[in-house]
């Protein structure tokens, strides 16, 4: 019997990921791996909440996929797998459809948000993406699930399904708790320092992606929007150089604290210039691991593969006592 904590998280194939999503959350999911019995999910049936073009999102899942592997995730200790390879995720999905609320999936700030940017195609999907979420999280008995800060409140309605349900039937679902990190836990767009960094983001200058090349990384690391201080500063009154000094952290291991006294006395020039290089050299190694997983596409298949198998098992064995408890008849 496996003892460990079981883990829980996934990113959508919805375009190329941002160092927010790395930051905020893949990155997170490494160290987990050792000590708990970790899922990690390529959710494609939450993208096409939004538009999707089929050959982009086929293109996209791999990609995705092939970023985990980059990123360290190792599917020698994680079950790693594509969520429409796991049918119990959208039938799960039904029953908490039915125990939802249609009051509280309308205070989701996500789905007013998209709402929003997504008038002339508002689907019944993106209303009920949340209670998606809550099923892949409850269908593996989940402990923890971690992720950036926008996702709390969707992890708190997982959270009211699964004791809602477990009211009004029996013991079924684990209550399972947010990981989010204090630092990194939302990355600032580096044009309006304001906004989260968006991979959806107009400008793409406010965004840098994982697979960016050095010199974009350079020109958008020199543009970033700072201030007329000119001290380089951890506080709220300079929210872009706090949001860079906080990814300077994060890729480089140097406190926020040792960053201060570093650039004590410099201008922004220097302190972007060696931010560039941090993430320039923080970034090549998983460059060149996905460059190799792409060319092996065969691996990634067996990956996947071998991943929904196994989610599968566990899966199932979540449905199965939710319809009989729901009083569906078992088909034998
Ligand atoms: P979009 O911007 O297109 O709405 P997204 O960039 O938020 O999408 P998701 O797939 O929704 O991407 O998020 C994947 C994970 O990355 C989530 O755990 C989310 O919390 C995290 N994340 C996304 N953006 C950031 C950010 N700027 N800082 C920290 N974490 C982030
Ligand atoms: N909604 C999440 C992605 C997501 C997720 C999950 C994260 C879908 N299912 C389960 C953690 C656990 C997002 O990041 N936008």
């Amino acid at each position: 019997m496996d003892e460990r904590k079981i883990v829980f998280s996934g990113v959508q194939p919805s375009g190329a990921l941002t160092i927010g999503n790395y930051i905020g959350a893949i990155k997170n999911w490494i160290d987990l791996q050792d000590e708990y019995n970790c899922f990690y999910c390529v959710v494609d049936l939450h993208a096409i909440t939004v538009p999707q073009e089929p050959k982009n999102l086929r293109k996209n899942t791999l990609d995705l996929l092939a970023l985990y592997l980059a990123s360290g995730v190792d599917p020698e200790k994680a079950t790693v797998f594509i969520q429409s390879h796991v049918s119990a995720h959208t039938e799960l999905t039904w029953v908490l459809n039915t125990i939802s609320y249609m009051g509280q999936l309308n205070r989701m700030t996500q789905f007013k948000e998209k709402a929003q940017r997504n008038e002339a195609n508002l689907n019944a999907g993106l209303f009920t993406y949340p209670v998606l979420m809550a099923s892949d999280i409850l269908l593996y008995q989940t402990d923890l699930v971690p992720v950036g800060e926008d996702q709390k409140q969707h992890l708190e309605l997982a959270r009211d399904l699964a004791e809602r349900f477990n009211n009004k039937y029996s013991d079924t679902f684990k209550v399972p708790d947010p990981l989010i990190k204090t630092v990194g836990a939302k990355i600032m767009s580096l044009q309006n320092p304001e906004s989260k960094m968006s991979k959806s983001d107009a400008d793409d200058n406010g965004y840098i992606l994982l697979l960016d090349k050095p010199d974009a990384i350079e020109r958008k690391i020199k543009r970033a929007v700072t201030d007329s201080i000119g001290e380089v500063r951890y506080r709220d009154e300079q929210p872009g150089i706090k949001n860079l000094m906080n990814i300077y952290s994060i890729f480089s291991g140097e406190s926020v604290e040792h960053l201060e006294k570093k650039y004590e006395g410099e201008g922004y020039g220097k302190f972007k210039g060696d931010l560039a290089d941090v993430v320039v050299e923080g970034l090549r190694p998983l460059q060149e691991k996905y460059d190799y997983y792409m060319k092996n596409k065969d691996y990634l298949e067996t990956i996947y593969k071998e991943g929904a198998e196994n989610a599968e098992r566990v899966a199932r064995k979540t449905l199965r006592k939710v319809y009989k408890k729901v009083g569906f008849i078992p088909r034998g």
